[in-house]
């Protein structure tokens, strides 16, 4: 399959050739010849999908989440109609590649800031994107009792299991052993605790319609994971209930990684505590497929 100019953009920041800043202080390399090829890609992305490059670490898998959604939102048509309420963390620089109504919330809150949203407005398609930092952390009590309360609208969480934007100390959702800024000798289990799994907690709510776990690390999973946003977003066009997937995206920089390794990592460690799959699917759900 080839790769079309927006992915590989997604992937990295390609504005120009030399040494290019990527987010949180981390350079790549690029020539004059790589930068020409990339743009030479045929332009066949999304309508609402960024049509420039974005600021983001390379390597980064919240670019590659988000054009998952940006996807859903163009094949199921939702452009005119969609507020994307917006946490805080890396992936807010994306914002300004989406073009779509958006409100930024406090550290946390987007799922209160939703509520009062799709209540006024609902006939808006309302979700929030949020991270791990921002909703486990910090505002993980938000996004249950709207889940308890059965609010309409969904939740994406981006987990990379650590608070990315503010230099890669631990979250909620650390690794047992994980290093990170602030455990640089790995989470340690006696001390912090262990990482909370917050698909499995959303789905045993009675207001939740869908809950799942996707990932981006593997086409496979991007496959997967796609079919997966497509759902939580029926279950609310279905007023079936609040909807909520998790993705986990890769964060090379915040894992003291190559970019290459973190795939490989997701695939070996990760996936194998927060594992995939399908959390609670509202019957009504059963027979949603990709758009
Ligand atoms: C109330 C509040 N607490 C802390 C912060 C600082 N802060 C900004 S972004 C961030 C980390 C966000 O991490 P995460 O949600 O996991 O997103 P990532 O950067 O990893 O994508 C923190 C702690 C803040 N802005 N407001
Ligand atoms: S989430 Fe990690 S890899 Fe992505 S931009 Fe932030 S620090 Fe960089
Ligand atoms: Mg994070």
């Amino acid at each position: 399959m080839a790769y079309s100019r927006q992915l590989l953009i997604l992937m990295g920041n390609f504005e120009k050739p030399g040494k290019l800043l990527a987010g949180n202080g981390t350079t790549m390399t690029i020539s004059k010849e790589q930068l020409k090829k990339v743009w030479a890609l045929p332009n066949k992305g999304s309508f609402i999908a960024p049509q420039e490059a974005h600021h983001m670490c390379p390597g980064c898998g919240e670019p590659a989440a988000y054009r998952l959604v940006a996807e859903i939102m163009d094949e199921m048509n939702l452009r005119e109609r969609v507020i994307y309420v917006a946490g805080i963390g890396c992936y807010n620089s994306l914002g300004s590649n989406l073009n779509i109504d958006q409100i930024k919330a406090l550290h946390g809150r987007a799922p209160s800031v939703a509520t009062g949203v799709k209540r006024a407005l609902p006939d808006r398609f309302v979700m929030t994107i949020q991270g791990d930092g921002d909703l486990v952390s910090e505002g993980l009590s938000e996004a249950l009792h709207c889940a308890a309360r059965g609010e309409k609208f969904t939740v994406i969480l981006v987990n990379n299991s650590v608070n990315g934007e503010t230099g890669g100390h631990m979250t909620a959702t650390t690794l047992v052993g994980q290093k990170t800024k602030s455990t640089l000798k790995g989470r340690d289990a006696e001390i912090h605790g262990g990482p909370i799994k917050t698909a499995e907690l959303i789905a045993q709510m009675d207001g939740t319609a869908y809950s799942a776990r996707g990932s981006v690390h593997s086409p496979v999973a991007v496959i997967r994971t796609k079919k997966m946003i497509h759902r939580a977003f029926e279950a609310q066009e279905q007023k079936l209930g609040f909807s909520f997937v998790e993705i986990l995206t890769m964060c090379p920089t915040g894992w003291f990684m190559e970019t290459w390794e973190a795939p490989k990592y997701m695939e070996d460690v990760m996936t194998k505590y927060f594992t995939l799959g399908e959390y609670k699917v509202h019957p009504q759900l059963a027979n949603v497929a990709v758009a």
